[in-house]
């Protein structure tokens, strides 16, 4: 599976758990099969009960991600020694909430990073990036924070990291109109993030129709087909070091019998 690694840059104030690491840009690095959606980035997920680590790159950076993928990365020579990680730290995803992000062709800046409860430990780097306009995941997690202020106090988010975000029209879908994830959600009469099989299906619908017949309303690349441009959008984000390309091998387990 290749992904596309975004890099969202950590701004002052640092987490106190990444102050050790100010000399060098630090990046939580999220793992994404949509770089052209970027422009409708909101804020960035993080679960509060898992573990990540903070290691150094062969380009002097920091990145913050799961060991897992940490270990796959050094496996594509981002590190200096192949398939070895400098362990730096280890943090719980709950120390760096609230941090402020800079990420790339987001139209907000800054963003925050926001508790998601159902991040997979297996999949990506464990930090995700969130387009409420195009994923219904990240529309119905917003949603939760926004509604319930007891969440937000739970885990010491501030209103102003969360109310003033809105999803914003970045991909035209026909039928689905322009907050396809906004749509769809209402369509499938999602309720929370805890929702999981009517999401399934809500992602289901937007990925498809998003992918064949979605059109770019923002940026440079405006007005052409999103199977068009993905791959541009993803190019040109590398160029400007702001993305890399990040394999992830398929877990099957090749068994053999007889
Ligand atoms: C931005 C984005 C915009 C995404 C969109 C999706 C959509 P898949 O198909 O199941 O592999 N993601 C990445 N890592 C994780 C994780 N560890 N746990 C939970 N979610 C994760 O899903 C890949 C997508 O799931 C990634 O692409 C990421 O969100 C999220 F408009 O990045 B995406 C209809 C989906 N639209």
């Amino acid at each position: 599976m290749e992904y596309t690694l975004i890099k969202m840059k950590v701004c002052d104030p640092l987490p106190k758990v990444l102050q050790a690491y100010n000399n060098k840009p630090i990046y939580l690095v999220a793992a994404t099969l949509r770089p052209e959606t970027m422009y409708g980035q909101t804020n960035c997920w993080l679960r509060p009960d898992m573990d990540y680590i903070v290691f150094e790159t062969k380009f002097n950076e920091i990145f913050v991600c799961t060991y897992r993928a940490a270990l796959n990365m050094s496996f594509q020579k981002m590190t200096v020694e192949v398939g070895k990680v400098v362990v730096l730290a280890t943090i719980k995803g709950e120390q760096i909430l609230g941090a402020a992000l800079q990420s790339p062709l987001a139209s907000y800046s800054p963003i925050y990073t926001l508790p998601m409860l159902t991040i997979k430990e297996d999949k990506g780097t464990g930090i995700v990036t969130s387009v409420p306009s195009d994923s219904p995941d990240d529309y119905a997690a917003l949603r939760d924070l926004k509604n319930k202020a007891p969440l937000r106090e739970k885990y010491g988010i501030k209103d102003e990291m969360v109310l003033p975000f809105e999803p914003v029209p970045i991909v035209e879908v026909p039928e689905l109109g322009n907050l396809s994830a906004v749509y769809a959600c209402d369509r499938f009469k999602i309720q929370s993030q805890n929702d999981r099989d009517k999401l399934q299906e809500a992602k289901e619908l937007v990925y498809l129709k998003g992918f064949y017949d979605g059109v770019l309303l923002v940026g440079p690349h405006k007005g052409k087909k999103v199977q068009d441009v993905k791959k541009v959008i993803q190019k040109e984000m590398i160029e400007a070091a702001q993305a890399v390309i990040y394999m992830e091998p398929e877990k099957t387990i090749i068994s053999r019998s007889g």
